[in-house]
């Protein structure tokens, strides 16, 4: 070895200097990575790819727990995990290094294997998802050699005192600020590049003009929306809409490339449509409240839209499709969508006569690339996760018996219509209020049968009959208000729905898994005078 013997204060430096090496060639890896998997596809980039492998092997418990603790920041979260792993693993190569270069360099390489086999693992991948992580590999392990052989080069005569840096320092730091001032060009670069490579599919949806509905929705009833302050409106804006998906990056799916093809058990005529060829068909309108299987009692994962689309009955008739009370063999459609998701909805729901759609606008506008762009599918009624498939590219009918969807292999229930459930939105948990009259608001649910009545109650006293604003249909959420005389204390306010049939919603505990929350909602408040 040169120049580093037993000496302490030596040996911390070149530690410091080899870890901070080893830094740097993980970033140019990465920033080469990013600008190859810009030309390959997006979810190609080492970090996306280890991230997808991660969340589809992570187990339901550990995932319901991370959506519980990190809300929709559970993909941030998941990222910066993975980034402070492949640090410590980055400044461990460079340590590593500075007493064997090919030992560090083969840590990268190893690196490097693990994001392609990552990468190679995701649905939909071909072999060239490999190449941003054999690219980024190979230039983190050449940038380290270099790094680390800098550091390993004794000082040059007349280079600073002796004894405190052993090394070329002035060579090395020259090395490591070219080395930061490539990967910033390179990942500059590559988000450049990137986003030149999603702007055909930007440019088509710009373009998309949505056909007026054959259809239309009649307008929302002016009492569906009672204003209160602290509820949100009876329409969600696309941008406040929740977002449950397993996606990294969201695809951006180019209209005019897009394709929907149909096939599978009894089907007499095939069908491959092309976005103009869907839209060509009587487009229906119609309000459907979604809402998420992981939503827990009280929680935020539901939310209402004005959808535009073709109704999937139609479509499968046309196809020839026989509901099983017909005779027919598939009693399961599975949606997959362009980033390999499946979705396993009862061919008998979709076929019965509610507003099943192939949804390509929401709220008047077409859908969102995070809402499923171009088409989505929506039924009202299930959960998201056994009807609403986004980014919909095709739909193959099977039965439940021969084919389990990606949550059902995750140990979600196969089929799971909406629970009834109310919530409660203003007050806030732990709100400190005046005494007097305090409005208690919020919304209830219970798609496709609709809600018949809410009551809310105070302190375990008597139900309370809460004013419902206007049912919009029986496919959406109605919202609730109740006016309370707030007396000085801690108190608990619940709320509980019936639904149309006249089912109360159940007081019963029960947790998200496998087929949704069950329980009445309970806000604990303070008031004091
Ligand atoms: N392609 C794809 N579609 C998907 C999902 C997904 O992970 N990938 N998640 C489903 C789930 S679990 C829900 S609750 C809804 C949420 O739709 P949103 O994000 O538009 O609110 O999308 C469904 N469709
Ligand atoms: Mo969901």
């Amino acid at each position: 070895m040169t120049g580093v013997r037993a000496d302490p204060a030596r040996r911390r430096r070149t530690a410091a200097a080899g870890a901070l090496g080893g830094l740097a060639a993980a970033g140019a890896g990465l920033a080469a990575a990013g600008l190859a998997a810009a030309l390959v596809r997006p979810e190609s980039s080492p970090l996306t790819a280890v991230g997808g492998a991660v969340v589809d092997r992570t187990p339901t418990a550990v995932k319901e727990w991370a959506v519980r603790s990190f809300g929709t920041s559970d993909k941030l979260v998941l990222t910066l995990g993975i980034a402070t792993v492949l640090a410590l693993l980055s400044a461990g190569a460079g340590i590593l290094g500075v007493r064997s270069p090919r030992a560090g360099c083969a840590v990268a390489a190893a690196v490097g294997l693990l994001g392609a086999a990552a990468a190679l693992s995701r649905p939909e991948a071909g072999w060239k998802d490999a190449l941003p992580s054999l690219a980024g590999a190979a230039v983190a392990a050449g940038v380290l050699y270099l790094l680390v052989t800098a550091v390993r080069r004794p000082r040059p005569a007349g280079g600073g005192p002796a004894g405190t840096w052993p090394m070329d320092r002035r060579g090395f730091g020259r090395l490591l600020a070219a080395t930061v001032a490539a990967s910033a060009v390179a990942g500059y670069a590559g988000r450049r590049l990137g986003a030149h490579g999603s702007a055909g599919a930007t440019a088509s949806r710009d373009g998309l003009v949505l056909p007026p509905p054959a259809a239309p929705a009649p307008p929302v009833p002016a009492g569906a929306e009672l204003r209160v302050p602290g509820v949100g409106p009876f329409l969600t804006p696309a941008g406040d809409f929740y977002r449950v998906d397993t996606a990294l990056v969201v695809p951006r799916v180019d209209a005019g490339t897009w394709r929907l093809t149909l096939h599978g058990d009894g089907i007499p005529r095939p069908l491959s449509l092309t976005l103009p060829q869907l839209l060509a068909r009587p487009l229906t309108e119609h309000d459907i409240t979604l809402c998420c299987v992981s939503n827990e009692v009280g929680g935020p994962y539901v939310g209402n839209a004005r959808w535009l689309g073709v109704r999937l009955a139609d479509l499968l008739r046309e196809a020839g499709v026989r509901p099983p009370s017909r005779g027919g063999p598939a009693d399961q459609l599975v949606a997959r969508s362009v980033d390999g998701m499946t979705i396993g909805t009862p061919v008998e729901t979709v076929m019965d006569g509610r507003d099943a759609l192939l949804a390509v606008g929401m709220n008047g506008e077409p859908l969102p690339f995070a809402h499923g762009f171009p088409v989505r599918m929506v039924v009202p009624g299930l959960y998201g996760y056994v009807s609403a498939c986004k980014w919909l590219t095709e739909l193959r009918l099977t039965t439940f018996a021969a084919y389990d969807a990606y949550w059902v292999r995750r140990s979600w229930a196969q089929q799971a219509p909406v629970k009834t459930q109310s919530r409660i939105d203003t007050p806030r948990p732990y709100a400190k209020l005046a005494p007097g009259r305090v409005a208690v608001a919020g919304v209830a649910w219970a798609q496709h049968r609709g809600i018949s009545r809410v009551e809310v109650r105070a302190d375990g006293g008597p139900w309370r009959e809460a004013r419902l604003g206007d049912a919009d249909g029986a496919d959406t959420w109605r919202q609730w208000v109740w006016p309370w005389e707030a007396a000085p204390g801690e108190h608990t306010l619940e709320v509980r729905a019936t639904d149309g049939r006249g089912d109360v919603q159940t007081q019963e505990v029960r947790d998200t898994l496998p087929d949704g929350a069950t329980g009445w909602h309970s806000v604990r408040v303070s008031v004091h005078g």
